[in-house]
């Protein structure tokens, strides 16, 4: 991919959180009858490491939250509607994020490349000048005064060199960073990860099923209130945004897995963090579709993507927000929101988790 591909991917990432700014209308979450129905509701066996067992059943998937509609801006949809039935089969998920001590396991296990650290082939990028032919990622920069929240090149800058092995760039490496979640990693790199390991990616429904914990039509993965008795349950951005994160809830910036108390089911930053890749394409009317269907059975996401703020590129789902989330900006910590990204690109606040199945 060319720095112009990086170019547009990294437009494409920063929609994630860069088009979402605070709605003054308030929220609401899916409602108190999404009640969970059993799936698969008894542990079938000894947990696979660093994995929980995710019971499954029926629950009510998306978000009426006023987080997610971003109010104006433009390329913004509200994908999280309608509010639709959804059942899964029961599942074992990774507890945290992958780490970037998992992740060099497997590198080192099968000399995997990921795609930041690939150099771009003028073959493949035949327009592309040379210069711009170079290996590199996404990373997050502060602005050095506040900011217009509908440019974010104002905060995301192409950094050549930056990958899972430098998160911020060439100069920094992952020196006492082995628990932090690993960064940088395309779709592809996940899926090659998870067969490794023998494991998947969640489907988007998994991943909403799981990240609710059991508590039904939520605000949040563990109930109403983003801060419950003044307690900090997610790492986000606290703080002029995107000046300067105070990390009054312990992090500023990136953390390493498992800082803030898990959710129900046992799995900890399903809200915050980085985010996290899923299976599904996307596309902003899935759930209409599924709605008129009736109960969803272990959907597995749209036969292509479409994202109709930018047509030309493949995105799949990204859940659960990042470190960069703010009500400032981007509320997508709410447990039933949805992100989207291009498949190649990668940045400093996207990972992944896998999943397994029972059997
Ligand atoms: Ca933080
Ligand atoms: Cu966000």
């Amino acid at each position: 991919m060319s720095s112009e591909a990086h170019a547009a991917a990294w437009m494409v990432l920063a929609g994630l959180c860069a088009l979402c700014v605070p709605c003054a209308t308030g929220c609401r979450s899916a409602g108190p009858d999404g009640d969970t129905s059993s799936g698969s509701p008894r542990r079938p066996g000894p947990a696979p490491e660093g994995m929980v067992w995710i019971p499954g059943g029926e629950f009510l998937m998306g978000a009426e939250a006023a987080s997610e509609s971003m109010c104006d801006l433009p390329g913004t949809t509200r994908d999280a509607l309608p509010v639709h039935r959804v059942h899964v089969d029961g599942f074992w998920m990774d507890a945290t994020e992958v780490t970037n001590r998992q992740f060099a396991q497997f590198v080192k296990a099968t000399g995997y490349t990921t795609i930041a650290e690939r150099v771009p082939t003028a073959a493949e990028f035949p327009t592309a000048p040379p210069e711009n032919l170079v290996a590199g990622s996404t990373v997050f920069t502060p602005a050095r005064q506040p900011v217009p929240m509908n440019d974010f090149y104002a905060w995301w800058r192409y950094e050549r060199g930056a990958s899972w092995r430098h998160p911020e760039g060439p100069d920094e490496d992952l020196t006492g960073r082995d628990d932090y979640p690993v960064v940088h990693i395309a779709y592809d790199d996940a899926v090659a990860y998870a067969r490794w390991a023998g494991r998947r990616l969640p489907t988007e429904a998994e991943w909403e099923f799981a990240a609710r914990g059991g508590l039904p039509g939520q605000l949040y993965a563990w109930g109403q209130e983003f801060r419950p008795g003044g307690r900090t349950m997610a790492n986000t951005w606290q703080g002029r945004f995107p000046v300067k994160d105070t990390g009054d809830d312990g992090h500023a910036g990136i953390a390493p897995v498992g800082q803030y108390p898990p959710n129900g089911y046992g799995l900890y930053d399903v809200a915050g963090n980085v985010w996290e890749w899923c299976s599904d394409w996307y596309r902003p009317d899935y759930y209409a579709l599924l709605a008129a269907g009736g109960v969803a059975r272990n959907p597995q996401g749209p036969d292509s993507p479409f994202d109709p703020a930018e047509p030309t590129e493949r995105k799949r789902v990204h859940r659960g927000g990042s470190f960069l989330c703010t009500e400032q900006y981007c509320t997508r910590y709410m447990v039933g929101t949805r992100g989207k990204g291009e498949v190649t690109t990668g940045s400093n606040h996207l990972g992944f988790r896998c999943v397994k199945p029972s059997g």
